[in-house]
């Protein structure tokens, strides 16, 4: 790391980085069983500056034992769902103690502005694992009046209980990653399972720490299991692995599909967070300014790398003009600069692959008729800077329209009626999200049971809530993260009928 970077972080993330780095596996910090190590990337600058373990198969077989341990006995397993609650408390209580460290870690390995990851990720994560330890009190069953018929001399009396699943295999992407860490572990550990988590390659160092927040929380050895190393070594040993009974998953579709069906094989529950390609739908009445506003955060949060990232915009066509220049002055405007830089807006993209990514699909708009209203090119220096973009003249057929981008790009499209835009809204095998921005009450509730996509967000865009529930429609996912509906995904209903 250049002497620059140093200087900016904070004494505790000096000392986080100068501690060499190890897997937590049954309470006890290891290398990995071959010793292999991956390095780790600075996006602003391109440069490696950290190492951490490269896990394999031996590890996670490791991990997973070492869960399954503490899932069917011991201190976990006898304890009260109150204790439960009180050990998440005081892991959130950790985690806020420690926001700035984790913000910085953030913003290093992940590039995005550390403020953005102070006041909204981690933030996000003290809320969610508070919100989450409310509900290990509170999650109880049913009874039921069962009338049996062909035993009708009989009295019955039914019940459910809601069970941990078990042991959790939580794979988590580069985007979020410490909050993509905590909506595993919150319904996971407040509902009782144990877990082995094994974050992104490129964005391993938040998981980590936040292991050794665990630790000092005072966690019973094994109860939560963390494996660094690649997606294809690590991640498909866990996610085939016939030792879990859930894999939790966010990351690309392809993944995803890859990762369900080898869990299935195992009959291993699934809860699948995969991509997006979101509409913001613009209606006639909507206030210029303040769908500008909404839009750029919409596209150009966290660098467009966001799976619910507005990355189609489909405007009146009466407020177009108006809307697609509001919205590129805001990206003309922002301050692309390395995440540790308290001015920066817009940081780079995660890596090297993700920035060549981006740029393609950008060049692919040029090539098919598409314009840049504003941006179009990678930023200036060694990092993987990308500009925000703005594309027009573009048809609904073209790639950068069908598939997500990932990066700080969007498709600005106008169109003439609600049923035109509804259609062309749905026509994506994506449904994540989308957003209607309008103060016309009426049409928007007409639109909300037309949009296909498991969040509607009305005049803001990727807005989350805990309470809320998460996740997407058709090839954006199964199953629901957040809210009361997350504990389908981790717990299994046991019916119980007794004859009196
Ligand atoms: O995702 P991957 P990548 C989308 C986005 C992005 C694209 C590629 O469009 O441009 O995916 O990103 C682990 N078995 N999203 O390649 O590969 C991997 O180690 C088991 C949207 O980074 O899906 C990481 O921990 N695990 C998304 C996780 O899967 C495997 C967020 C996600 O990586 C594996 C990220 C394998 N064979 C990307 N291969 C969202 N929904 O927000 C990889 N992994």
């Amino acid at each position: 790391m250049d002497a620059h970077t140093s200087e900016l972080l904070h004494e505790n993330t000096r000392r986080f980085l100068a501690q060499p780095k190890r897997l937590l596996i049954g309470g006890a910090w290891v290398e990995a069983s071959d010793g292999a190590t991956l390095d780790v990337f600075d996006p602003a600058t391109g440069l490696a500056f950290a190492k951490v373990p490269a896990g394999g198969q031996a590890d996670i077989d490791r991990a997973v034992a070492a869960a399954r341990q503490a899932f069917e006995g011991g201190d976990w397993a006898a304890m009260r769902p109150v204790d439960r609650e009180r050990l998440l408390m005081k892991l959130a209580d950790l985690v806020e103690a420690n926001a700035q460290e984790l913000a910085e870690l953030e913003a290093l390995d992940n590039g995005k502005p550390v403020t953005v990851a102070r006041f909204a990720d981690v933030a996000l994560v003290v809320d969610s694992l508070r919100y989450m330890a409310g509900w290990a009190t509170k999650l109880g069953g049913e009874t039921m009046q069962p009338s049996v018929p062909i035993i009708r001399e009989r009295e019955f009396w039914g019940f459910t209980r809601r069970e941990p699943v078990g042991v959790v295999g939580a794979i988590i992407p580069w985007n979020f990653p410490l909050l993509m860490a905590a909506w595993k572990m919150g319904p996971a550990l407040a509902s009782g399972c144990t877990m082995v988590l094994k974050p992104a390659e490129e964005t391993p160092l938040s998981a980590l720490r936040l292991a050794e927040l665990v630790q000092e929380a005072g966690y019973p050895a094994g109860v939560f299991n963390v494996v660094t190393g690649l997606g294809h070594v690590a991640g498909a040993a866990l996610s085939s692995h016939p030792g879990i009974d859930k894999l939790a998953f966010t990351g690309s579709t392809e993944i995803g599909k890859l990762v369900g069906k080898a869990a299935l094989d195992n009959m291993t529950r699934i809860s699948l967070e995969l991509g997006g390609k979101s509409p913001m739908i613009v209606l006639d009445d909507a206030d210029v300014d303040a769908v500008a506003a909404g839009a750029a955060h919409g596209i150009f949060f966290n660098s467009g790398q966001v799976c619910t990232a507005g990355s189609r915009l489909f405007v009146h066509k009466k407020k177009f003009d108006q809307v697609v220049e509001g919205l590129s002055n805001i990206a003309a405007g922002m301050k692309v600069g390395a995440g540790l830089d308290p001015d920066t807006q817009l940081g780079p993209l995660v890596s090297a692959v993700q920035q060549e990514r981006v740029m393609g699909y950008i060049r692919s708009g040029f090539e098919e008729g598409a314009r840049a209203a504003v941006g179009g090119e990678a930023g200036e220096g060694g990092g993987y800077f990308v500009k925000p973009t703005v594309l027009v003249d573009a048809r609904d057929d073209m790639r950068v329209v069908r598939e997500e981008i990932f990066g700080p790009v969007v498709v600005a499209m106008p169109y003439d009626d609600l049923d035109e835009v509804a259609r062309r809204a749905n026509d994506t095998p994506y449904g994540l999200a989308a957003s209607i921005w309008s103060n016309d009450l009426t049409r928007v509730h007409r639109l909300i049971p037309r949009i296909k996509a498991g969040t509607v967000w009305v005049n803001c865009h990727t807005v989350l809530d805990n309470s809320m529930p998460f996740g997407g429609f058709k090839q954006s996912g199964i199953g629901r993260e957040m809210g009361r509906a997350v504990f389908d995904q981790y717990t299994e209903i046991k019916s119980v009928l007794m004859a009196l």
